[in-house]
């Protein structure tokens, strides 16, 4: 799969900016750049040390000038891609760039695929396949913490782990055909106890790697979280305290939120996508009904329910059935309008949903709302309450695939337990290997790859 042609893009966002950056990337970068670009001292580019900033003109064929700019070439193995490369640093017009761009192309430039450059990276053995994903969440981070997760996983934080599983599993393996090969050469004694004891600690790995998976993935997407409850408890009112703003209609007349309001926001780093919804009740009225229906809809796809009760009044029979239809996923309960003198019987709620998931809080005055905060970060990055050094799987491809990895392990610890010939054991040793080898591309198909970088922005 190795490339030999050299490939342009502007790696810049098209739009107005101060400037515009064009990338080149292959053997030939430096010779095209000197066909379009005039450097002031009269210089070839190729002349020039590599990473120096060069001034200069940009010129078409005619030598009329393009754009004043700044150019850099950076020889391989030394770039992004590991390949020579040179970055065009012109005005950060769209006009500017285009033209630019086709100089490069008629220059013998060929333009490059979305995420091509990094694509390069991989195959020439820079980066493995989890760090060259890093590099899009890196620019796709929603929060402080998902870009410092990138950034770890960029740096092969996460590749370095995968590579010890890997080369464990690899270890028994080998061990084990050389019995299986030698049998009668007293090579190092493979026990089936030991045998055991080297998967379950690696498998013991991975579920710490899958713990931690929940919090990352929240990171990088967001959490959809659904305010539910029945009409008038406060849900909206609940939605423009976290908001802080006046976001959603508030108003005494139940019934007033007949469609669904989704709001994305940051709860002290947490990134929400958080849902208000039509308070839940039999209605006649027909633009209600539809709400309700969504809303129902909507709590089967969250990952959270917020289950707001009126803390003035006692529970109702609507209250009582939400709360049944949300015991099945992860949810708390808002007992709200703490400041108004309370009805409800908080010690049988308690006794029922478990007083940990349980909050008073008065989304008017805002008192409390900080408890549910403090909730919410223990519910995202567990009993600390913040995020901890270490590892956060971000990816949903490599929670799939760590998941597969468990799973072979298990049944190659389900076969050793047995007894099952060495043969047996090895197979389900090497579904391992092979899965966690997907996560860093030691072991993957082209299809695959080509599929991870089309989700990739052109000139990256
Ligand atoms: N005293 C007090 N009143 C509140 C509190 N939260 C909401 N309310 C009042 O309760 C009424 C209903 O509030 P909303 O936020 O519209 O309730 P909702 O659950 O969104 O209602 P629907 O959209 O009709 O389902 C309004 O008059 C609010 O001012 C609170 O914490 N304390
Ligand atoms: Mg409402």
């Amino acid at each position: 799969m190795f490339v030999d042609d050299t490939i342009s893009a502007v790696a810049t966002a098209l739009g107005e900016g101060a400037i515009g950056i064009i990338r080149l990337s292959g053997p030939r970068s430096c010779e095209i750049a000197d066909r379009i670009f005039k450097a002031a001292s009269g210089k070839r580019l190729e002349k020039y040390p590599p990473n120096t900033l060069v001034y200069g003109h940009i010129v078409d064929g005619n030598g009329v000038i393009v754009d004043e700019t700044l150019v850099v070439f950076m020889r391989s193995p030394h770039s992004y891609t590991a390949e020579n490369v040179v970055e065009i640093q012109a005005h950060g017009g769209i006009q500017s760039l285009k033209k630019i761009l086709s100089l490069t192309y008629e220059a013998g430039a060929r333009p490059a695929e979305p995420g091509e450059f990094t694509k390069r990276a991989f195959l020439n053995g820079r980066i493995d396949l989890a760090q060259a994903e890093a590099v899009m969440d890196i620019i796709k981070a929603r929060s402080e913490v998902s870009l410092k997760l990138a950034l770890r996983q960029q740096q092969g934080q996460l590749s370095k782990e995968i590579g010890l599983l890997r080369r464990r599993l690899l270890d028994i393996i080998v061990n084990l055909e050389a019995v299986i090969d030698y049998p009668e050469e007293d090579i190092e004694e493979v026990t089936f106890l030991n045998v055991k004891n080297t998967i379950y600690d690696v498998q013991s790995e991975i579920s710490l790697l899958l713990n931690n998976a929940h919090t990352g993935k929240i990171m990088r997407e967001g959490m959809k979280t659904v305010i539910i409850g029945r009409p008038n408890v406060g849900k909206s009112s609940l939605l423009n305290s976290l908001l802080r703003e006046e976001r959603a209609i508030v108003s005494e007349i139940p019934g007033t939120t007949r469609d669904v309001i989704e709001e994305q926001l940051l709860i002290d780093g947490i990134p929400l996508v958080l849902t208000d919804t039509a308070g839940i009740r039999d209605t006649d009225d027909y633009v209600e009904k539809i709400g309700v229906a969504k809303t129902k809809k909507i709590l089967e796809e969250a990952e959270l329910a917020v289950v707001v009760l009126d803390g003035a009044e006692s529970l109702h029979d609507e209250d009582r059935d939400i709360l049944e239809a949300v015991r099945e996923k992860p949810y708390v309960i808002i007992v709200n309008k703490s400041d108004l003198t309370q009805a409800i019987d908080l010690a049988a709620l308690k006794a029922d949903f478990g007083a940990e998931n349980i909050m008073q809080l008065s989304a008017m005055t805002s008192e409390g709302v900080d408890d549910f905060i403090a909730w919410l970060k223990k519910y995202v990055y567990g009993a600390g309450g913040q995020l901890e050094e270490g590892i956060y799987v971000q990816n949903a491809r490599h929670e799939y695939l760590l998941k597969q990895a468990s799973s072979a392990l298990s049944d190659a610890l389900a076969a050793a337990g047995n007894h099952v010939p060495y043969d047996c054991i090895i197979i389900d040793l090497r579904n391992a290997v092979e899965a966690i080898g997907f996560i860093t591309g030691d072991t993957v198909s082209d299809e695959i790859i080509n599929e991870i970088f089309a989700r990739f922005c052109v000139g990256k």
